[in-house]
This record gives C-alpha cells, sequence and structure tokens, in this order.
C-alpha cells in the first residue's frame, strides 16, 4: 500500500487527521488491541471493554465503506502485545511507503512515537489532533509567560474564537458564566429521568467474554455494561441527554444522591474521548438547544463551558506543562492509597457509595469525583501519584492528557497553584449540603471531634494545620486561617487527635488478608 494509517483506541473516527486523505484504492488502516495498552494501568474491565467494542466496530464501518482494514485482535497468533510490537510487524506485512498517526492523547505513548520515527525503516508522519478546538500550539501561546492560568480566561477567549453563544463580541444573556443560577440540591422526593442505556450486541458481548477471561483480576464489574459503542449510539445517547436532561443540567449539577449515579449528567465522555462524538458537534447541538427554546441559558451555558472551557483548558495544559508537571508535589504529600478505594469498605457513606458507583458503572460524576473521593484523597495527604492511578484506571472516560489536570491540579493542587488559586479542601458540611449521603451514614456530620464526629471535619482543619506554612499567605485561605489563629488550642489539639488516630486507622492492604477484586 502506499500509506499505512495506524489508528489508536481513542482515535475512532473516519474525520481524525490520519484518515481525512485515505486513498480506499491503495491504503491500509491498522487498529490493534494489545495487551500493554489494556495493562499500563489496569484499566477497569468496562474501559477495556468500551474501547475494544468501539474498535472493533469502527473497523467493520471502515471496511463497510470498502477500506482495507488489518485489525488486530487481542488474541491473535503472534500479537507483540505492544504499539511498537504490532506496527513494526504491520509494516514488514504490508512494506508500506510511509505511516501516518495522528498524535496521540498521552506523553507516554508521544514517547514511543518519537521513537517510531528513528526505528522504523519507513517514513513515519505525526499528524496534529484535530479532535479539539484549540490546538496545542495556540494554547501554548495563550499560556507564555503566565504561571496562572485560569480556566475562566481561556474559556472566554474560545466563546469569542468558535463563536459559540455569543452576540457579536458579547456573550448572549450578558455574562458569561451562570453558574449562581446552577448547583441547586435536589428536592426531596425528586426523581431524575430514566437514562438510556445500550444493551450489548453481538460485537460487545464477544468482547465482555473476552475482558472477563483475559483481565478477571482488574477492578470494576462488567453485568450492566450499557456504554454506546458506536458514533450512531453515541448520537442516540446525545439525543436523550438534549432533551430529557440538559434542561435540568445547571440546577443538579453539583448534586449527589445514593442510588442515582447518573442524575442530569451528559454520560458522554467515554464516546467523545475515543472519537465517536467530536466537541464542535456536541457544543453546537446545545446551543441550537438553546436557540430553540428546549433548554435554559443557564443550563446551556454551564454544559457548554464543560466542554468548550474545562475539557479544552486541561488538554491545552496537560501538552503545555509535561513532562514536568507529573512530578511536582506541592503539598508534600505521601501517604498511601486506602484500600476502602478498591473495596468500599468503609464506614463513611459518601465514599462507599462513590466507590460502589464507580466500580459498578465504571463512572461517578464530577462532583463525587472532586468532592468525595478526591477531597478526601486532599485531606488525608494521599500520594498523588497513587491517586492519579486510581483515577486513570477506574472511569471509562480516564485518559492521562484529561484524568492528569483534573486529579493533580484541580483536587490535589500538587502543582501549587498553575490551574486553581486555591485548593478545594471542604468539611462534611459540602457533602451534607449537596447530597442525602449523611443521613444514612454512622458518622454524624454535624459533630466536629471525637469517635463519632464525621472525618471530613476534623480531616479539614488537619489539612490547614499540616499545610499552614504553604498556605496561610494564600489571600484566600486568608478566612479559615483566621478562624484557626483564634482556635482554642485545646480544640486545636483535639483535632490533631482524631486526625491521626483516623489517619493512623487506614489501611492500604485488603483487611484479613483478603483480595477483594481490585
Ligand atoms: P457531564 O457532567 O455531563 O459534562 C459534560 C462533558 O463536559 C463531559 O463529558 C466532559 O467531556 C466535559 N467535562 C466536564 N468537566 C470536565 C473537566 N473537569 N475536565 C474535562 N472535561 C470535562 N473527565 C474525563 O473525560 N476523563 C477523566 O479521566 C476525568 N477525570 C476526572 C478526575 C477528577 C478528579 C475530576 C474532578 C474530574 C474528572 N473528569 C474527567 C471530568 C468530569 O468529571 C468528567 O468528564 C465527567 O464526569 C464525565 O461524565 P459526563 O459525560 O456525564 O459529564
Ligand atoms: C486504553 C486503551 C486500551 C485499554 N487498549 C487499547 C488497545 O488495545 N489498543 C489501542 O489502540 N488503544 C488502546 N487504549 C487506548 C490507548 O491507551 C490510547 O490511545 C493512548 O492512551 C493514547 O491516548
Ligand atoms: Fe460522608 Fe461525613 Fe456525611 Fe458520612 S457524615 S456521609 S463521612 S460527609
Amino acid at each position: 500500500p502506499r500509506a499505512l494509517r495506524f489508528v489508536l483506541g481513542d482515535q475512532l473516527t473516519r474525520r481524525v487527521s490520519s484518515l481525512v486523505d485515505l486513498d480506499p484504492e491503495r491504503d491500509v488502516v491498522l487498529i490493534v488491541e494489545v495487551q500493554a495498552e489494556a495493562t499500563y494501568v489496569r484499566h477497569h474491565k468496562q474501559k477495556i471493554a468500551f474501547l475494544f467494542s468501539a474498535m472493533r466496530h469502527f473497523a467493520a464501518e471502515l471496511e463497510t465503506e470498502g477500506i482495507a482494514v488489518d485489525y488486530v485482535r487481542l488474541d491473535a497468533a503472534g500479537n507483540t502485545g505492544s504499539f511498537t510490537g504490532e506496527l513494526e510487524r504491520a509494516v514488514a506485512r504490508h512494506r508500506p511507503a510511509r505511516v501516518v498517526v495522528t498524535e496521540p492523547g498521552e506523553w507516554r505513548v508521544w514517547e514511543m512515537m518519537q521513537a517510531w520515527r528513528e526505528e522504523l525503516p519507513v517514513p513515519v508522519e505525526i499528524r496534529e489532533d484535530n479532535r479539539f478546538l484549540c490546538p496545542r500550539g495556540d494554547f501554548v501561546r495563550w499560556a507564555e509567560g503566565r504561571h496562572a492560568l485560569r480556566m475562566e480566561t481561556f474559556y472566554r477567549g474560545m466563546r469569542r474564537r468558535t463563536g459559540l453563544l455569543m452576540e457579536g463580541s458579547e456573550p448572549i444573556g450578558g455574562r458569561w458564566n451562570f453558574d449562581h443560577d446552577n448547583r441547586k440540591r435536589l428536592p426531596k422526593g425528586h426523581r431524575p429521568p430514566e437514562r438510556r442505556g445500550f444493551a450489548p450486541d453481538a460485537v460487545t458481548r464477544e468482547v465482555l467474554a473476552l475482558v472477563a477471561a483475559r483481565f478477571a483480576d482488574h477492578f470494576g464489574d462488567l453485568d450492566g455494561f450499557a456504554w454506546p459503542v458506536t458514533r450512531a449510539n453515541a448520537l442516540t445517547a446525545l439525543g436523550h441527554f438534549l432533551q430529557d436532561c440538559l434542561p435540568s443540567f445547571g440546577d443538579y449539577q453539583d448534586a449527589m444522591k445514593e442510588g442515582e449515579p447518573f442524575l442530569y449528567h451528559a454520560l458522554i465522555a467515554p464516546a467523545l474521548n475515543a472519537g465517536l462524538l467530536t466537541a464542535e458537534e456536541v457544543c453546537a447541538a446545545a446551543e441550537r438547544a438553546y436557540k430553540e427554546g428546549t433548554a435554559p441559558l443557564h443550563c446551556v451555558e454551564g454544559f457548554i463551558r464543560q466542554i468548550l472551557g474545562w475539557r479544552e483548558y486541561v488538554r491545552g495544559l496537560y501538552w503545555a506543562r509535561m513532562p514536568d508537571y507529573a512530578r511536582t508535589n506541592a503539598l508534600g504529600a505521601g501517604r498511601d492509597l486506602p484500600w476502602f478505594y478498591w473495596s468500599a469498605e468503609t464506614p463513611m457513606n459518601c465514599l462507599a457509595h462513590c466507590v460502589r458507583d464507580t466500580r459498578a458503572h465504571a463512572y461517578a460524576h464530577h462532583i463525587q469525583r472532586l468532592m468525595v473521593t478526591g477531597n478526601f484523597a486532599l485531606l488525608a495527604g494521599i500520594d498523588p501519584a497513587q491517586v492519579e492511578e486510581w483515577y486513570l484506571v477506574v472511569y471509562a472516560d480516564a485518559y492521562e492528557w484529561v484524568e492528569l489536570p483534573n486529579v493533580h491540579g484541580m483536587v490535589l493542587w500538587a502543582d501549587g497553584g498553575v490551574m486553581g488559586s486555591k485548593p478545594y479542601a471542604a468539611s462534611g458540611a459540602y457533602i451534607d449540603r449537596m447530597s442525602d449521603y449523611c443521613s444514612g451514614c454512622s458518622y454524624d456530620v454535624k459533630a466536629k471531634t471525637g469517635p463519632k464526629a464525621c472525618p471530613f471535619n476534623y480531616l479539614y482543619w488537619n489539612f490547614l494545620i499540616e499545610n499552614e506554612e504553604r498556605l496561610s499567605g494564600n489571600p484566600r485561605m486568608a478566612m479559615p486561617y483566621r478562624t484557626l489563629a483564634g482556635m482554642d488550642p485545646k480544640r486545636r489539639a483535639g483535632i490533631i487527635a482524631d486526625a491521626s488516630r483516623f489517619l493512623d486507622s487506614l489501611s492500604a492492604e485488603p483487611e484479613n488478608g483478603r483480595e477483594q477484586g481490585r
């Protein structure tokens, strides 16, 4: 063939830059299932099943178009188990004039690609990832000379650049951000809409069996797998969200409820990150919902901000700051990740529910990730690398370009303030306000000290005490540090005692030597 076009598992769109000039008469598309990608971290079973199924469906769609696809299955004879090994074998098989790839989503694979240029006997063309609205180079230019890279400034630039929700040079509705209309708690007895899932077809069922057999010791359940694995199904999922959920998305964006892991969230991140949907079409569809009057502005703006703002911003930041970004540990956190992040066995009801939702669906929504599992990891001073690995493992939408800034920067403040001006630390009162978890908890969210007190309460103050030197000069932390300064020394000593008793009781290993399905 003229060109061998290597498509990675998260680049599943006909419009990806490596395929735009494909010649169906002479080119071959290479897609490979490899052990190394499935195990560089021990991904949740549903994450592997989602990607393998989406890859197989995408290959079948290309073939229907008459395109030659060389698809290497995980159990194919001779599969070397790595991107590099499979690309080398394919080059030997097809003897192409050149290899064409699109830049990957992770630094790790970017380094591999640089080596391909040296090692392969044919030229390798690495093309820009055209699946984002802000090219890497543009973000770098925006970031140049700034220490703090604030999302809000970036987002306004993106609104102007794309014209989304704009009236000339002004934001529609006269404001850039409608957050103060959002973030309500769910009214008592409120029933969120039924969510549309996708029953596994024959291709997915075959993949589910493969994953159950080959990755039995990975974290997570496979029953209940309901992710959309084709572009057509992903578009159905988007349509369902726009109609049934977007009109209340903003209102309940930060709410949490026992037994309701999805609420009004879009559930599109796995599809979006793997290429089944594009950011551009999702934002355009949401804007249309506003213009056609089916969803209010504060919900549509809130939703578009997540994708046009946050998603593009974390991706830009990742590439602008890697590889050094992953190495910082501004708060010097070093505790091991507690075992309950895998087992859900903790009397803290909020954490137990978030871990159970995660295990069942390879999903938790933003506030569960940020304010429950994330906030706990911050307050307990858990080693950033271990927290990052957990987030990369457990979510079907996780890739390092999006996971790392969210965890390292937003949640753990390990970047020392590049992403957020202050750590998101919060006590139990926040969780109580936004959820119904506390009413079913054996701890008392109102109690501040003692064995019955909600651990978030004393861990919050203990966090401020432990990081006094690093954080007390931060103007945005002035209020809590003033309260701490005025605190009765006996109370302060009580907090430290409660926190060390609690933290010492955490185990990084399964209790009683039992393996619990990590
Ligand atoms: P919705 O809540 O309906 O939001 C719509 C879309 O906005 C999402 O699909 C996503 O594409 C985008 N979005 C929203 N918030 C963010 C954000 N902070 N960063 C980037 N995109 C965002 N998202 C991932 O895609 N992969 C990850 O690995 C990931 N890790 C996270 C880790 C932590 C600690 C936190 C706090 C957030 C993380 N997020 C991650 C962002 C967000 O939580 C998920 O995108 C979202 O929960 C996915 O579900 P949804 O499609 O229902 O999203
Ligand atoms: C996450 C993942 C998994 C589990 N398996 C594969 C695979 O077998 N083949 C593949 O092409 N991609 C896989 N991926 C996604 C890659 O890890 C992803 O492309 C890189 O992390 C770069 O973003
Ligand atoms: Fe979580 Fe504390 Fe509420 Fe229990 S009381 S659910 S630990 S916030």
